[in-house]
């Protein structure tokens, strides 16, 4: 779809339009525009072929010819306008997290800077604190977004590389004389991050399919068309492009390939000295003896000759999984997974109601669901008072009531303060079903405050679990300075589970505090802070992070039944 890319135009022609000081009302249909379209449940392209563009709430006439303009030529005159008016490097300024539109105006207008050098710079001379709208703190931010830009550069989420994946696989897979197309790479091993994407796919006519390939209409660049390989770039919601590499492997050598471009590349030298020491030699073809081959039809085919289980692609990390080999863990799918025990509704900062998340994660198949609005401390995010959360629960258990198939948990996702206190009395939240304890203030807290507030949450009775207990997101904020080990331990002693926050910008524990936990014997929930129905799917990036880190079903409570899952509420 190329709804996102046209979205993505449309908010960059509003952040000009900012910087270059425009009317608002002009400036927010631009960013209106963007929202609906991101947000339109069908292809752009579709409506416009049925002329009803119009039909849209939230598009204009104008707005529908710059679409329709878009679809016909793949670009828009005023956007091109603006960015040959302003200099190039603003668009940089704006992806450092914490600077706005608002901001990269100021510093172009008043100090001249347009690029993240020059804007070091004036920082270094103090000219930027100085300027109205800054301050210290602000320029403490600024200087904390340009770093992590530095450290996550070139890469993407794993959530956004995703969606891009599945659609380009789709693509592949339905190019002429294509039997099946996969993506390998740091993608299918589900990294938080992935560097570039790795396709695969199997067919007999090489330089058709990556002639194809490079004809993809969403193909920016051709950076390399062989015989059996291909390499482009694509649109990257995220900023700029994301580099897509396309193998062509005939079937006898698919399983070989799959496995060495899945990688890790440290996970393959491993494995190339289990072959070695057989005399054997592995490649992206296959497992040979001499010119014999043993293997590479499938990836399973080659660990078993190599005497090895077959190693699930989250865990070929070099993380010991081959001293581990006899006796892996079974790890946790997404098939084990019961119920959502972290979600939001419209009563906080949700956007849908109790009903309809309930209605989307019974049609998940799920037997259970926690709702857990913000508690009081948690203005922005429209908070409950104490009085709302009670009556808030009863209407929880009155729709509970009348649901077959799903019951819903009537809970909370209570604030920890700066003090370590929780932001409502134990005589309120004994009222409740479940309580996620969360921090999302004072993170930036020294070690021994954030670790002892962690702490005295997991110590309260109420509590069942805490919330993305690190705090982070993901090329955006640092995690809180926590000491892990005793945070680890006081999870354990008390019984009170770990998140892994599924939403890919947070994946809260990471991966290898996943492992880190369990070993010191602590249990998990895995959820996904749905605020919406549709972000019940992320789901499966927690999944994932959880294997990742190695994590059997029968430590994540969400994978339990219901009964289950009371008796060790009951338990705490
Ligand atoms: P990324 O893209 O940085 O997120 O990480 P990967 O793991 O996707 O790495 P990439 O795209 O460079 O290569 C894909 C896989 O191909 C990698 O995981 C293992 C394999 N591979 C690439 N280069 C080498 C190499 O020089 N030696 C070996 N053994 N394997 C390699
Ligand atoms: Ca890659
Ligand atoms: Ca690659
Ligand atoms: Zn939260």
């Amino acid at each position: 779809m190329v709804n996102q890319e046209l979205a993505r135009i449309f908010e960059e022609i509003a952040d000009l339009l900012e910087i270059e000081g425009a009317d608002v009302f002009r400036i927010n249909a631009y960013r209106k525009a963007a929202r609906v379209i991101d947000e339109l449940g069908e292809d752009v392209a579709d409506v416009a072929a049925r002329s009803e563009l119009t039909k849209i709430p939230g598009i204009g006439k104008g707005t529908a010819e710059k679409i329709q303009q878009y679809l016909a030529e793949g670009r828009i005159t005023v956007h091109q306008e603006l960015r040959s008016k302003l200099p190039e490097g603003l668009l940089t300024l704006l992806t450092i997290p914490g600077l706005g539109p608002k901001k990269v105006a100021a510093l172009y207008k008043q100090l001249k800077v347009t690029t993240i050098e020059q804007l070091r710079s004036a920082i270094a001379a103090g000219q930027v604190e100085k300027l109205p709208g800054f301050g210290a703190k602000s320029v403490e931010n600024i200087l904390e977004g340009i770093g992590f830009l530095a450290s996550s550069a070139g890469r993407t989420p794993l959530g956004i590389a995703w969606e891009i994946a599945e659609n380009l696989v789709r693509d592949v897979a339905a190019f002429p004389g294509v039997r099946r197309a996969e993506a390998a790479g740091s993608l299918r091993r589900g990294r938080e991050t992935v560097g570039d994407l790795d396709l695969l796919c199997e067919a007999k006519n090489g330089p058709a399919v990556v002639k194809a390939f490079t004809k993809l209409p969403h193909a920016k660049k051709v950076l390399a068309a062989g015989d059996t390989k291909g390499a482009i770039t694509v649109f990257n919601p995220e900023g700029g492009e994301i580099q897509v590499d396309l193998r062509v492997v005939p079937a006898e050598s698919f399983g070989a390939a799959l496995q060495y471009f899945t990688g890790s590349k440290e996970h393959n030298v491993r494995l190339r000295e289990v072959a070695a020491k057989k005399g054997w030699k592995l490649n992206e073809y296959g497992l040979f003896e001499g010119d014999r081959m043993l293997a590479g039809k499938d990836e399973a085919g080659i660990y078993k000759k190599l005497g090895l289980p077959f190693i699930p692609p989250e865990m070929r990390e070099d993380r010991g999984e081959l001293a581990a080999a006899k006796k892996l863990p079974k790890l946790v799918t997404l098939a084990d997974i019961r119920g959502d025990l972290h979600v939001h509704t419209t009563a906080s900062d949700g956007r849908n109601t109790i009903e309809e998340m309930a209605a989307a994660a019974k049609a998940r198949g799920y037997c259970y669901l926690a709702i857990t609005e913000h508690s009081k401390s948690s203005v922005i995010a429209n908070g409950l008072s104490a009085d709302k959360l009670r009556r808030h629960a009863d209407k929880i258990r009155a729709v509970s009531g009348k649901l077959k198939g799903i019951t819903l948990l009537a809970g909370v996702e209570v604030d920890v303060l700066a003090d370590g206190t929780l932001d409502y009395p134990d005589s309120v939240l004994a009222g409740l079903d479940w309580v996620v304890a969360s921090i999302h203030s004072a993170q930036g807290q020294e070690r021994k405050k954030v670790t002892a507030r962690t702490i005295a949450a997991m110590e309260n009775p109420h509590v069942h679990a805490i919330g993305h207990p690190s705090g982070r997101l993901l090329g955006k904020r640092d995690a809180m300075d926590l000491d892990w080990e005793a945070v680890f331990a006081a999870a354990a002693r008390t019984g009170t589970a770990l998140e892994v926050n599924a939403s890919w910008q947070r994946l809260d524990l990471k991966d290898v505090h996943v492992r880190q936990a369990l070993e010191a014997g602590c249990h998990l929930v895995i959820s996904t802070d749905a605020h919406a129905t549709d972000q019940l799917d992320q789901i499966h990036f927690g999944v994932i992070t959880a294997r990742r880190g190695w994590a059997p079903p029968d430590r994540i409570l969400n994978t339990w039944t219901i009964a289950q899952l009371r008796k060790w509420i009951t338990a705490k």
